[in-house]
């Protein structure tokens, strides 16, 4: 069904299901009687008139419903004469968490995607050719694989490396969680899918390691492709010049992918050590940042930063939970503390381009150890710090670290609670890929419940997963594949081309963004158009309908500890 041509419900739901270790929430926006029954018709719930009040962020009058925690079963919903069906199980996130991470293998780069594990989606390899470095085109060099970053057939160093490390940590921490029955190739050969999934990337971020040990920042070619199958896309691609950002994010990753490893293949293990080992020599030598730039002539994604000090923690801090040479824990501790002077941060600020300058106004000095996303991956940092490291971390890596992390992690759920739909966001926080911030914030509450205890927050955690499956505004899932009104048109390069209906399954959308948004959206959707609301299930819609790897990862984060409830 396309999500265009069916009526918005006036009772909200995760489409897909819910489980039964968790409280039930839903959304409802009439007044009128509200009852929900089980498969024999019992009431197990019933309001006589549910009290709406105003969602910010929609514009919607709706009301957040809690019905409790519902044992496995079918349940009926009436309000007024709206009726809708939720399905409560045990396995409810089973499939779509195994979904998310296979939807990275739909993203694979030069490899055949195989009929028996591709289904309709297969396709031939594609991305075969050697590429060219931009800076010396004298070297050519042929650096196969990876994930493509997004709709778009760039590889992005940066962006990997999260995406990667947000896979490890949910099987280090949640490995029951990782279903493991993905059918892509390695399926069997004894290591977990997820692990088997990340390492297609981790190999191809090995191979953008340049001899003195730093990282090209990306693979792309000087623009993006129009809406053709990826082996269709033969233009020539190249290794766009090294960064901080790129290098010390890839060192993070391959530093820790060498502890999740180390049980399943040792020569792995010890090959992603010396790179990252390598990689940081590199940062030993280049101490001074420089932030990365797109040549003019080349018009694919930026991944530009404005600070390194978040991606270099990040790396000492895996580095030392390898080692434990104390050399990765001083340079960590320094790192953390001198963030904490505000003339760091507004020499930070200084940098930026105008655009940017509001979401940083109200930002707080020292590292924001609640972000996990490829511009800011502080939070990544301090997971190492609080779930590897532990108490061996000491008075700043590991003491400091909590009570900063548990103070910047505290009111997430504040916000949530005045949302009618349970949500994470704040009015102003429907950017592009505002998804990030929504499963983020489940991260966070995530690790703040794992630390305090707190178990209410996990209703709340339920929510952003239920908000990607049609707990919102636009009673819509944003993952593809995956809900009754989902979305059909994101954009997706193979999505596009390949002539099915149906998107390539497993994606999930950076949703509504009334930040950096297109013409053509502003004038579909007006000014008035609310923030949750400023988003298009339309193909060319980039700025509010493209996935991406990096969102995917996140979901697949939060749905692999939901998961490991059972
Ligand atoms: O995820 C990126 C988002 O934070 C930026 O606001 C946006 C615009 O610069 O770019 C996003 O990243 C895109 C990248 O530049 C190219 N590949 C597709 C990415 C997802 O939209
Ligand atoms: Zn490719």
């Amino acid at each position: 069904m396309n999500s265009k041509e069916s009526q918005l419900s006036v009772i909200r739901t995760n489409q897909i299901g819910y489980i039964p270790q968790l409280p039930v929430d839903i959304t409802v926006l009439s007044e009128e009687k509200l009852t929900v029954s089980d498969s024999k018709g019992n009431i197990v719930f019933s309001k006589d008139r549910v009290e709406l009040s105003l969602d910010e962020a929609s514009g919607d009058n709706a009301a957040l419903i809690s019905l409790g925690v519902l044992p496995e079963g079918e349940y009926t919903i009436v309000s007024g004469d709206t009726e809708k069906k939720i399905k409560v199980s045990a396995d409810a996130y089973d499939e779509v968490t195994g979904a998310l991470i296979k939807g990275l293998y739909y993203q694979r780069c030069g490899l055949k995607l195989e009929e028996k594990y591709a289904g309709i989606y297969a396709h031939p390899a594609c991305h075969t050719a050697e590429c060219t470095e931009w800076e010396d085109r004298s070297v050519k060099k042929l650096v196969l694989g990876g994930w493509h970053d997004a709709g778009d057939y760039g590889k992005y160093v940066g962006p990997g490396a999260v995406t990667v490390a947000h896979m490890l940590y949910a099987y280090r921490l949640f490995p029951n969680g990782c279903t493991d029955k993905l059918n892509i190739p390695e399926s069997g050969n004894g290591v977990p899918d997820i692990l088997n999934e990340a390492r297609w990337e981790l190999e191809w971020i090995l191979k953008m390691q340049k001899d003195d040990g730093s990282f090209y920042h990306k693979l792309t070619k000087d623009h993006f492709a129009p809406f053709i199958m990826p082996e269709d896309d033969k233009d020539p691609e190249y290794l766009l010049p090294v960064s901080h950002c790129a290098t010390e994010a890839a060192i993070a990753c391959l530093a820790l992918a060498s502890r999740i490893y180390r049980t399943f293949d040792k020569d792995f293990s010890e090959k992603t050590l010396s790179a990252a080992l390598k990689g940081w020599e590199w940062v030993e030598k280049n101490p001074e940042f420089k932030p990365f730039m797109s040549p003019k002539e080349v018009r694919t994604g930026m991944y530009g930063d404005w600070s390194d000090k978040d991606e270099r923690f990040w790396a000492a801090v895996e580095l030392y939970a390898d080692t434990l040479d104390e050399k990765f824990k001083k340079a960590a501790e320094d790192i953390y503390a001198a963030a904490k002077d505000p003339e760091e941060l507004e020499k930070i600020r200084e940098k930026m381009p105008p655009f940017m300058k509001p979401i940083f106004q109200n930002r707080k000095p020292g590292l924001d150890v609640t972000q996990y996303g490829w511009m800011d991956v502080s939070g990544l940092g301090a997971i190492c710090c609080l779930f590897e490291i532990g108490e061996k971390g000491g008075k700043v890596l590991y003491d400091e670290v909590k009570k900063d992390f548990l103070d910047r992690s505290k009111s997430i759920i504040d916000t949530c609670k005045t949302s009618g739909y349970g949500t994470s966001l704040k009015s102003d926080q429907y950017v592009w890929g505002s998804i990030l911030t929504v499963m983020s914030n489940a991260m966070s509450m995530i690790f703040n419940s794992m630390l305090t205890g707190n178990r209410d927050l996990l209703e709340y955690v339920n929510n952003q997963f239920n908000y990607a499956l049609g707990l919102n505004a636009l009673d819509i899932s944003f993952i593809t594949g995956f809900g009754e009104r989902r979305i059909m048109n994101p954009h997706h390069r193979p999505s596009g081309a390949d002539g099915i209906e149906e998107p390539v399954p497993g994606l999930i959308s950076g949703g509504p963004n009334k930040r950096m948004t297109y013409p053509e959206t502003k004038e579909l959707l007006g000014e008035d158009t609310p923030p949750a609301k400023y988003f298009r299930d339309q193909t060319p819609s980039a700025d509010t309908n493209e996935i991406a790897i990096y969102w995917n990862s996140p979901a697949i984060f939060t749905g692999a500890f939901l998961n490991s409830l059972k």
